[in-house]
């Protein structure tokens, strides 16, 4: 019974029960994605910001060898504090690590996989992972991909930074039937900036389309997610050239160190932000913050439609 591996809260519980909205998060940005104590502001911020518009937020993560989908105030702080010494549970970590009581901080994958267990649709985060620059060779494509493809939850992010090849991201995905769709934009956005030259596959500009649009992909069946792409507000976004030059940079720095697998992002997240002086820091909870809110929209948006088609 999977039931023993998974502790969902009883404010989660509760609320998915009576059909109110729920929006998932991710750990991996707590723990791998930002520095302390920033990142435990921004968690609780988060937290905070769907829940001011109108869904209960369910941070996810593992502890004690359980899927917790609903961290307390503080797992948040455990987390932030202990950082990259909490273990980056993707797919693959998730066996080891419940099977022998340990923690891990949920990377998108896993967060949709706790997510979906818990009966959560909604999920909400900064950037999902992709196929890397240079994936031709070294094959780093993200697992996050594959779990878009098979796990029934729709996670809104402000797309993919481009430390990914974000043409070769987008190949992937629809190999893989993900519906990825722009939130009032034509235009993949690129996470730091509302540009990427690249065009989504649908441009939608309601929640409650999305809705509608996830709602009939869950009638006919048809498992995977969907990606919900939603640009970084104008007045946060960075400057095109420069991010992707401290990008390029960062990449090359990585090549140089031997930096691969699973360290790969962390590096390049910490490594940038460190170059921009911290703006790219700020940029990233702004758009976070950003994606919590339409994360929750959209949450409510499904819990009326389903309301009315009972
Ligand atoms: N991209 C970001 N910020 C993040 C991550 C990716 O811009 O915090 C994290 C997410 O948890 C994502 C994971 O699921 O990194 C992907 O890691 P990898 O590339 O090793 O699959
Ligand atoms: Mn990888």
């Amino acid at each position: 019974m999977f039931e023993q591996y998974l502790s969902v809260s009883e404010e989660v519980k509760e609320a998915l029960q009576s059909n109110q909205p729920v929006v998932a998060l991710e750990s991996t940005i707590i723990s791998h994605g930002m520095p302390y104590p920033k990142n435990v502001e921004t968690a609780l911020l988060v937290e905070k910001t769907v829940r001011e518009n109108g869904a209960v937020p369910a941070t996810v993560c593992v502890i004690g060898g359980k899927i917790v989908v609903g961290a307390t105030r503080e797992d948040i702080e455990y987390l932030g504090k202990t950082g990259l010494k909490v273990p980056k549970a993707s797919r693959r970590d998730l066996p080891v690590l419940l099977s022998k009581g340990m923690d891990g901080a949920t990377t998108v994958t896993t967060t949709m996989i706790g997510a979906e267990l818990a009966g959560i649709s909604v999920f909400a985060t900064g950037g999902v992972g992709g196929v890397h620059r240079g994936a031709e060779v070294t094959m780093d494509i993200s697992a996050d991909l594959e779990e878009l493809a098979r796990t029934n939850v729709m996670v809104v992010c402000a797309g993919c930074k481009s430390i990914l090849d974000l043409g070769l991201t987008l190949e992937y995905l629809e190999t893989k039937g993900v519906p990825v769709i722009g939130y009032q934009t034509e235009e993949l956005p690129a996470f730091y900036t509302d540009r990427s030259g690249l065009k989504v596959d649908y441009r939608l500009d309601t929640p409650e389309e999305i809705a509608a649009a996830f709602m009939a992909k869950m009638e006919l069946g048809m498992n995977g997610g969907m990606l919900i792409t939603n640009p970084i507000p104008h007045e946060y976004a960075m400057d095109p050239d420069e991010i992707n030059k401290t990008i390029d940079q960062a990449i090359r720095d990585a090549n140089e160190l031997g930096i691969k697998g699973k360290a790969l992002t962390p590096y390049l997240l910490d490594h940038i932000q460190k170059m921009t002086g911290g703006r790219s820091l700020e940029s990233n909870i702004q758009l976070v913050l950003n994606n919590a809110r339409l994360g929750a929209k959209i949450a409510c948006a499904m819990c009326d439609a389903q309301e009315e088609s009972l």
